[in-house]
């Protein structure tokens, strides 16, 4: 056909067709979630619980709890044994978002001039969402300290903890009503955690969904439905829970097709509030109800500087990248997030500052099976380096987390052969003692601040 009118339509029509394929590459390649070498940036899912003991689930050892989604979601990605958290709540969400101990980026009282992992993905093109409780601007609606201004696109949930059976929302700036049913949050936040990924995703931009549960802090309760169905008490119901919403979130992410391409972290943010003087002052608790976590083998609980109190579960998925169905005794800790998201999603960590944290990316690929890191340190009161665990003899903790059964001397464990640091052994090797002190003095807060190198 030789018709000039068929033969402009037909241009036009090429002239379009390219015009779009045009368009259609120039979006993938400037598009943000591409980067060099067309690979992909991954969506980051952190699930936070508050308080859970490190083998309160099935695939930890928990004899009681059924926690299939989370066993399942262990098989699929790496279980850590050995991870650390921080020993109390704030310090531990400032520890988390920022890279840095907490004395530098001070818990609660976390200021408006610390810089968050989702301060930095945002400024790499990524949408960000935070669900749940914030816990890092005093409890209190300080705008410039609240999730907006620290990076956060959304924001539905908590600015505080639920001690009082209360909890009082926030959505982004603005109040957001208020609840006394406990048993329905970790539903609600879970709705509103899928909410961001089916309808306000931007399909343009990779994520980061951070959702920090209300659960199992007390005051801890079930719905209806899973109330009084755990062979672990209330507690359990509340575990068994999470582990259910946990599975419709997971679905949500399958069903979306974001699965593939989205590293899945789950931990917790401290260990489980079992001390006698915490549990024998039930608080708002049913007569006999057992309402804190296990950290079976590991000696007291949150707010301690022994070993419950800063360790916490962890399993990390991504299909594909990080080895499935892998247990990992290696060191590694939430502060090791932010360097880890930084070369994985392709932006630059803060240099005016201090990062305590550590890129495991090698670590989390199962390409380095020892990790970047062999220290932790202890909020004012001790030190790790390898298995060897050093505590001052005055230690600094909360009241309801102070060890009755502890002389004031100093201490030194052997955690590879004594996890329940039952047995110092300061007496017996007084220069591993010297040496750990030595690294302590080092890390200890100071007003300039000196980074220890994470292997040392
Ligand atoms: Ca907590």
């Amino acid at each position: 056909m030789n018709n000039p009118r068929t033969n402009t339509m037909y241009g036009s029509r090429i002239m379009r067709t390219f015009c779009q394929l045009t368009a259609i590459g120039l979006i993938i390649l400037f598009a943000p979630d591409r980067i060099q070498g067309n690979e992909t940036r991954p969506n980051i899912l952190i699930i936070f619980t508050d308080d859970q003991g490190v083998s309160d689930l099935g695939c930890y050892g928990s004899p009681t709890n059924l926690t299939p989604r989370l066993d399942q979601l262990a098989k699929e990605g790496t279980r850590f044994t050995q991870f650390y958290a921080q020993h109390v709540c704030g310090p531990s969400r400032s520890a988390l978002l920022t890279g840095r101990y907490p004395f530098r980026s001070k818990g609660w009282g976390m200021p408006a001039s610390e810089i968050t992992f989702a301060e930095l993905l945002n400024q790499a093109g990524y949408q960000t969402a935070c669900v749940g409780k914030w816990d890092v601007s005093n409890r209190k609606p300080v705008i410039d300290r609240m999730p907006n201004a620290q990076g956060f696109d959304y924001f539905f949930g908590t600015l505080g903890a639920n001690d009082s059976g209360l909890v009082r929302f926030h959505e982004n700036n603005e109040p957001a009503g208020q609840t006394r049913d406990m048993g329905n949050l970790t539903e609600q936040y879970t709705d509103k955690a899928i909410d961001f990924l089916s309808k306000r995703r931007d399909p343009q931009k990779p994520f980061l969904l951070y959702l920090a549960h209300t659960m199992m802090h007390t005051i801890i309760d079930a719905s209806p439905k899973f109330k009084n169905q755990s062979a672990g008490g209330l507690y359990g119901d509340v575990v068994e829970e999470f582990d259910f919403h946990t599975g419709r979130l997971l679905d949500a992410l399958k069903e979306l097709g974001l699965d593939e391409n989205t590293i899945v972290i789950y931990t917790s943010d401290n260990g489980p509030w079992n001390q006698p003087a915490y549990t024998n002052n039930k608080k708002g608790h049913p007569e006999d109800s057992i309402f804190w976590g296990e950290s079976k083998g590991l000696r007291d609980g949150k707010g301690s500087c022994y070993e419950a109190g800063s360790r916490a579960p962890c399993i990390i998925r991504w299909p594909g990248k990080i080895p499935a169905n892998q247990i990992s005794n290696s060191i590694l800790a939430t502060i090791d997030f932010l360097p880890t998201f930084a070369n994985l999603s392709k932006f630059s960590i803060p240099t005016d500052r201090i990062i305590d944290g550590v890129d495991q990316t090698q670590l989390l690929l199962g390409k380095n099976k020892t990790g970047a890191r062999d220290t932790f340190y202890y909020q004012g009161n001790g030190f790790r380096k390898g298995k060897w665990k050093y505590l001052k003899a005055k230690h600094d903790v909360p009241g309801y987390a102070k060890d009755r059964n502890r002389e004031p001397v100093e201490e030194l464990y052997d955690l590879e052969n004594d996890p329940s640091e039952s047995n110092n052994l300061a007496a017996q090797h007084p220069e591993i003692v010297l040496q750990l002190k030595s690294l302590l003095t080092k890390t200890e807060p100071k007003k300039t601040g000196t980074k220890l190198s994470p292997k040392q």
